[in-house]
């Protein structure tokens, strides 16, 4: 008698409320971890491949619920973004942050609210590591003397070894680990080859637009240089177009050798074209990574603090269209 009763009970709710077959609980059951990814904007081609990692990464089909914020190259924005995430009560805060200062009070508030936060690409400098759980990206200084032993080496073979060297150094966004990687691979190298000299040090910010503007005035100005160094592959793009307008010859076989980060599929394509000499690989494809240390994290486990990525370089001599075409980015 108790269990018919008890079945009715069951017919009488599935009958008011058609929603609530087994199976819909049961997905329903199955939540999704909800996740606020403040990305850093959309400056350049890696940010893009990025972007497109990460959201591939936490889809709903691999169980998470992404809630995307695009910064727009701004601090603040950032701060924004995390802030709102925390009303929202997500699960996971996921940063690429902009820059590595300025953290501490924001971060302070996530874990008030108790929420982990992991730190992609870029990272941060706070007073207390424990404000984030875990990081991810590229060892920024290597990346950047990998460039540097490639210019002594080709400088070496030219002959030019202890002779004169003006380089044009064009940045990234000022205070990204980024930027002061790859800077401190030059300053340092600069201090140890008595003829090398910076000849200017131009803020492209990352972006084909500002340094290509940058790098047209500089050379209005009839420098004469040897070397770009350039802080990523679009900045490589303004600056190339900059040459080209100025009329000066560069890459494998022309006056300016340029030096490039990141190593997307067009700055490739230059590269083997012999328009650019060296592209410095750096790795966007940071979605799965991040996925594998927030499903390290809701089996208990502790993943570790910092983890580096694999990279090389290209030189035209490495590359061929197969190679170009089987990468991701
Ligand atoms: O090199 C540049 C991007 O932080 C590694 O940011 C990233 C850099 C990358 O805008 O293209």
């Amino acid at each position: 008698m108790k269990k018919l009763r008890v079945f009715l009970a069951i017919c009488l709710i599935m009958a008011l409320f058609p929603g609530c077959s087994p199976e819909r609980e049961a997905a329903r059951e199955e939540k999704l971890i909800r996740v606020g990814f403040s990305q850093v904007g959309s400056e350049s081609d890696w940010r893009a491949a990025n972007t497109q990692s990460m959201i591939s990464a936490l889809s709903e089909k691999n169980g998470f619920e992404l809630i995307y914020d695009n910064a727009r190259q701004r601090q603040e924005n950032q701060f924004l973004a995390i802030r709102n995430f925390i009303q929202q009560d997500v699960d996971y805060i996921v940063l690429a942050p902009i820059a590595e200062s300025g953290w501490d009070d924001v971060l302070s508030e996530a874990r008030s609210a108790g929420i982990p936060v992991i730190i992609v690409d870029r990272q941060i400098a706070v007073s207390d590591e424990d404000l984030y759980t875990s990081w991810v990206g590229s060892d920024f200084l290597a990346e950047g003397q990998r460039a540097i032993r490639w210019l002594e080496g080709t400088i070496q073979q030219q002959g030019r070894l202890g002779k004169p060297l003006n380089i044009l150094h064009i940045q990234g966004t000022d205070g990204a680990t980024a930027q002061i990687g790859r800077t401190k691979a030059l300053n340092d190298a600069v201090r140890t080859h008595p003829g090398w000299k910076v000849a200017a040090v131009l803020p492209g910010e990352y972006t084909e637009a500002k340094s290509y503007e940058l790098v047209r005035d500089f050379l209005a100005e009839d420098q004469q240089i040897d070397v770009i160094y350039s802080e990523n592959d679009n900045m490589t793009f303004g600056a190339i177009r900059a040459l080209e307008e100025a009329g000066i010859s560069y890459g494998a076989d022309g006056d300016v050798i340029i030096i490039s980060f990141d190593a997307v599929h067009d700055a490739l394509e230059m590269c083997l074209n012999g328009k650019i000499n060296i592209c410095v690989e750096c790795n966007p494809l940071h979605g799965p990574r991040v996925a594998a240390l927030i499903r390290q994290l809701e089996n208990g486990e502790t993943p570790a603090k910092q983890t580096y990525v694999d990279e090389t370089f290209f030189s035209p001599g490495l590359l061929n269209e197969d190679l170009i075409g089987s990468r991701e980015y």
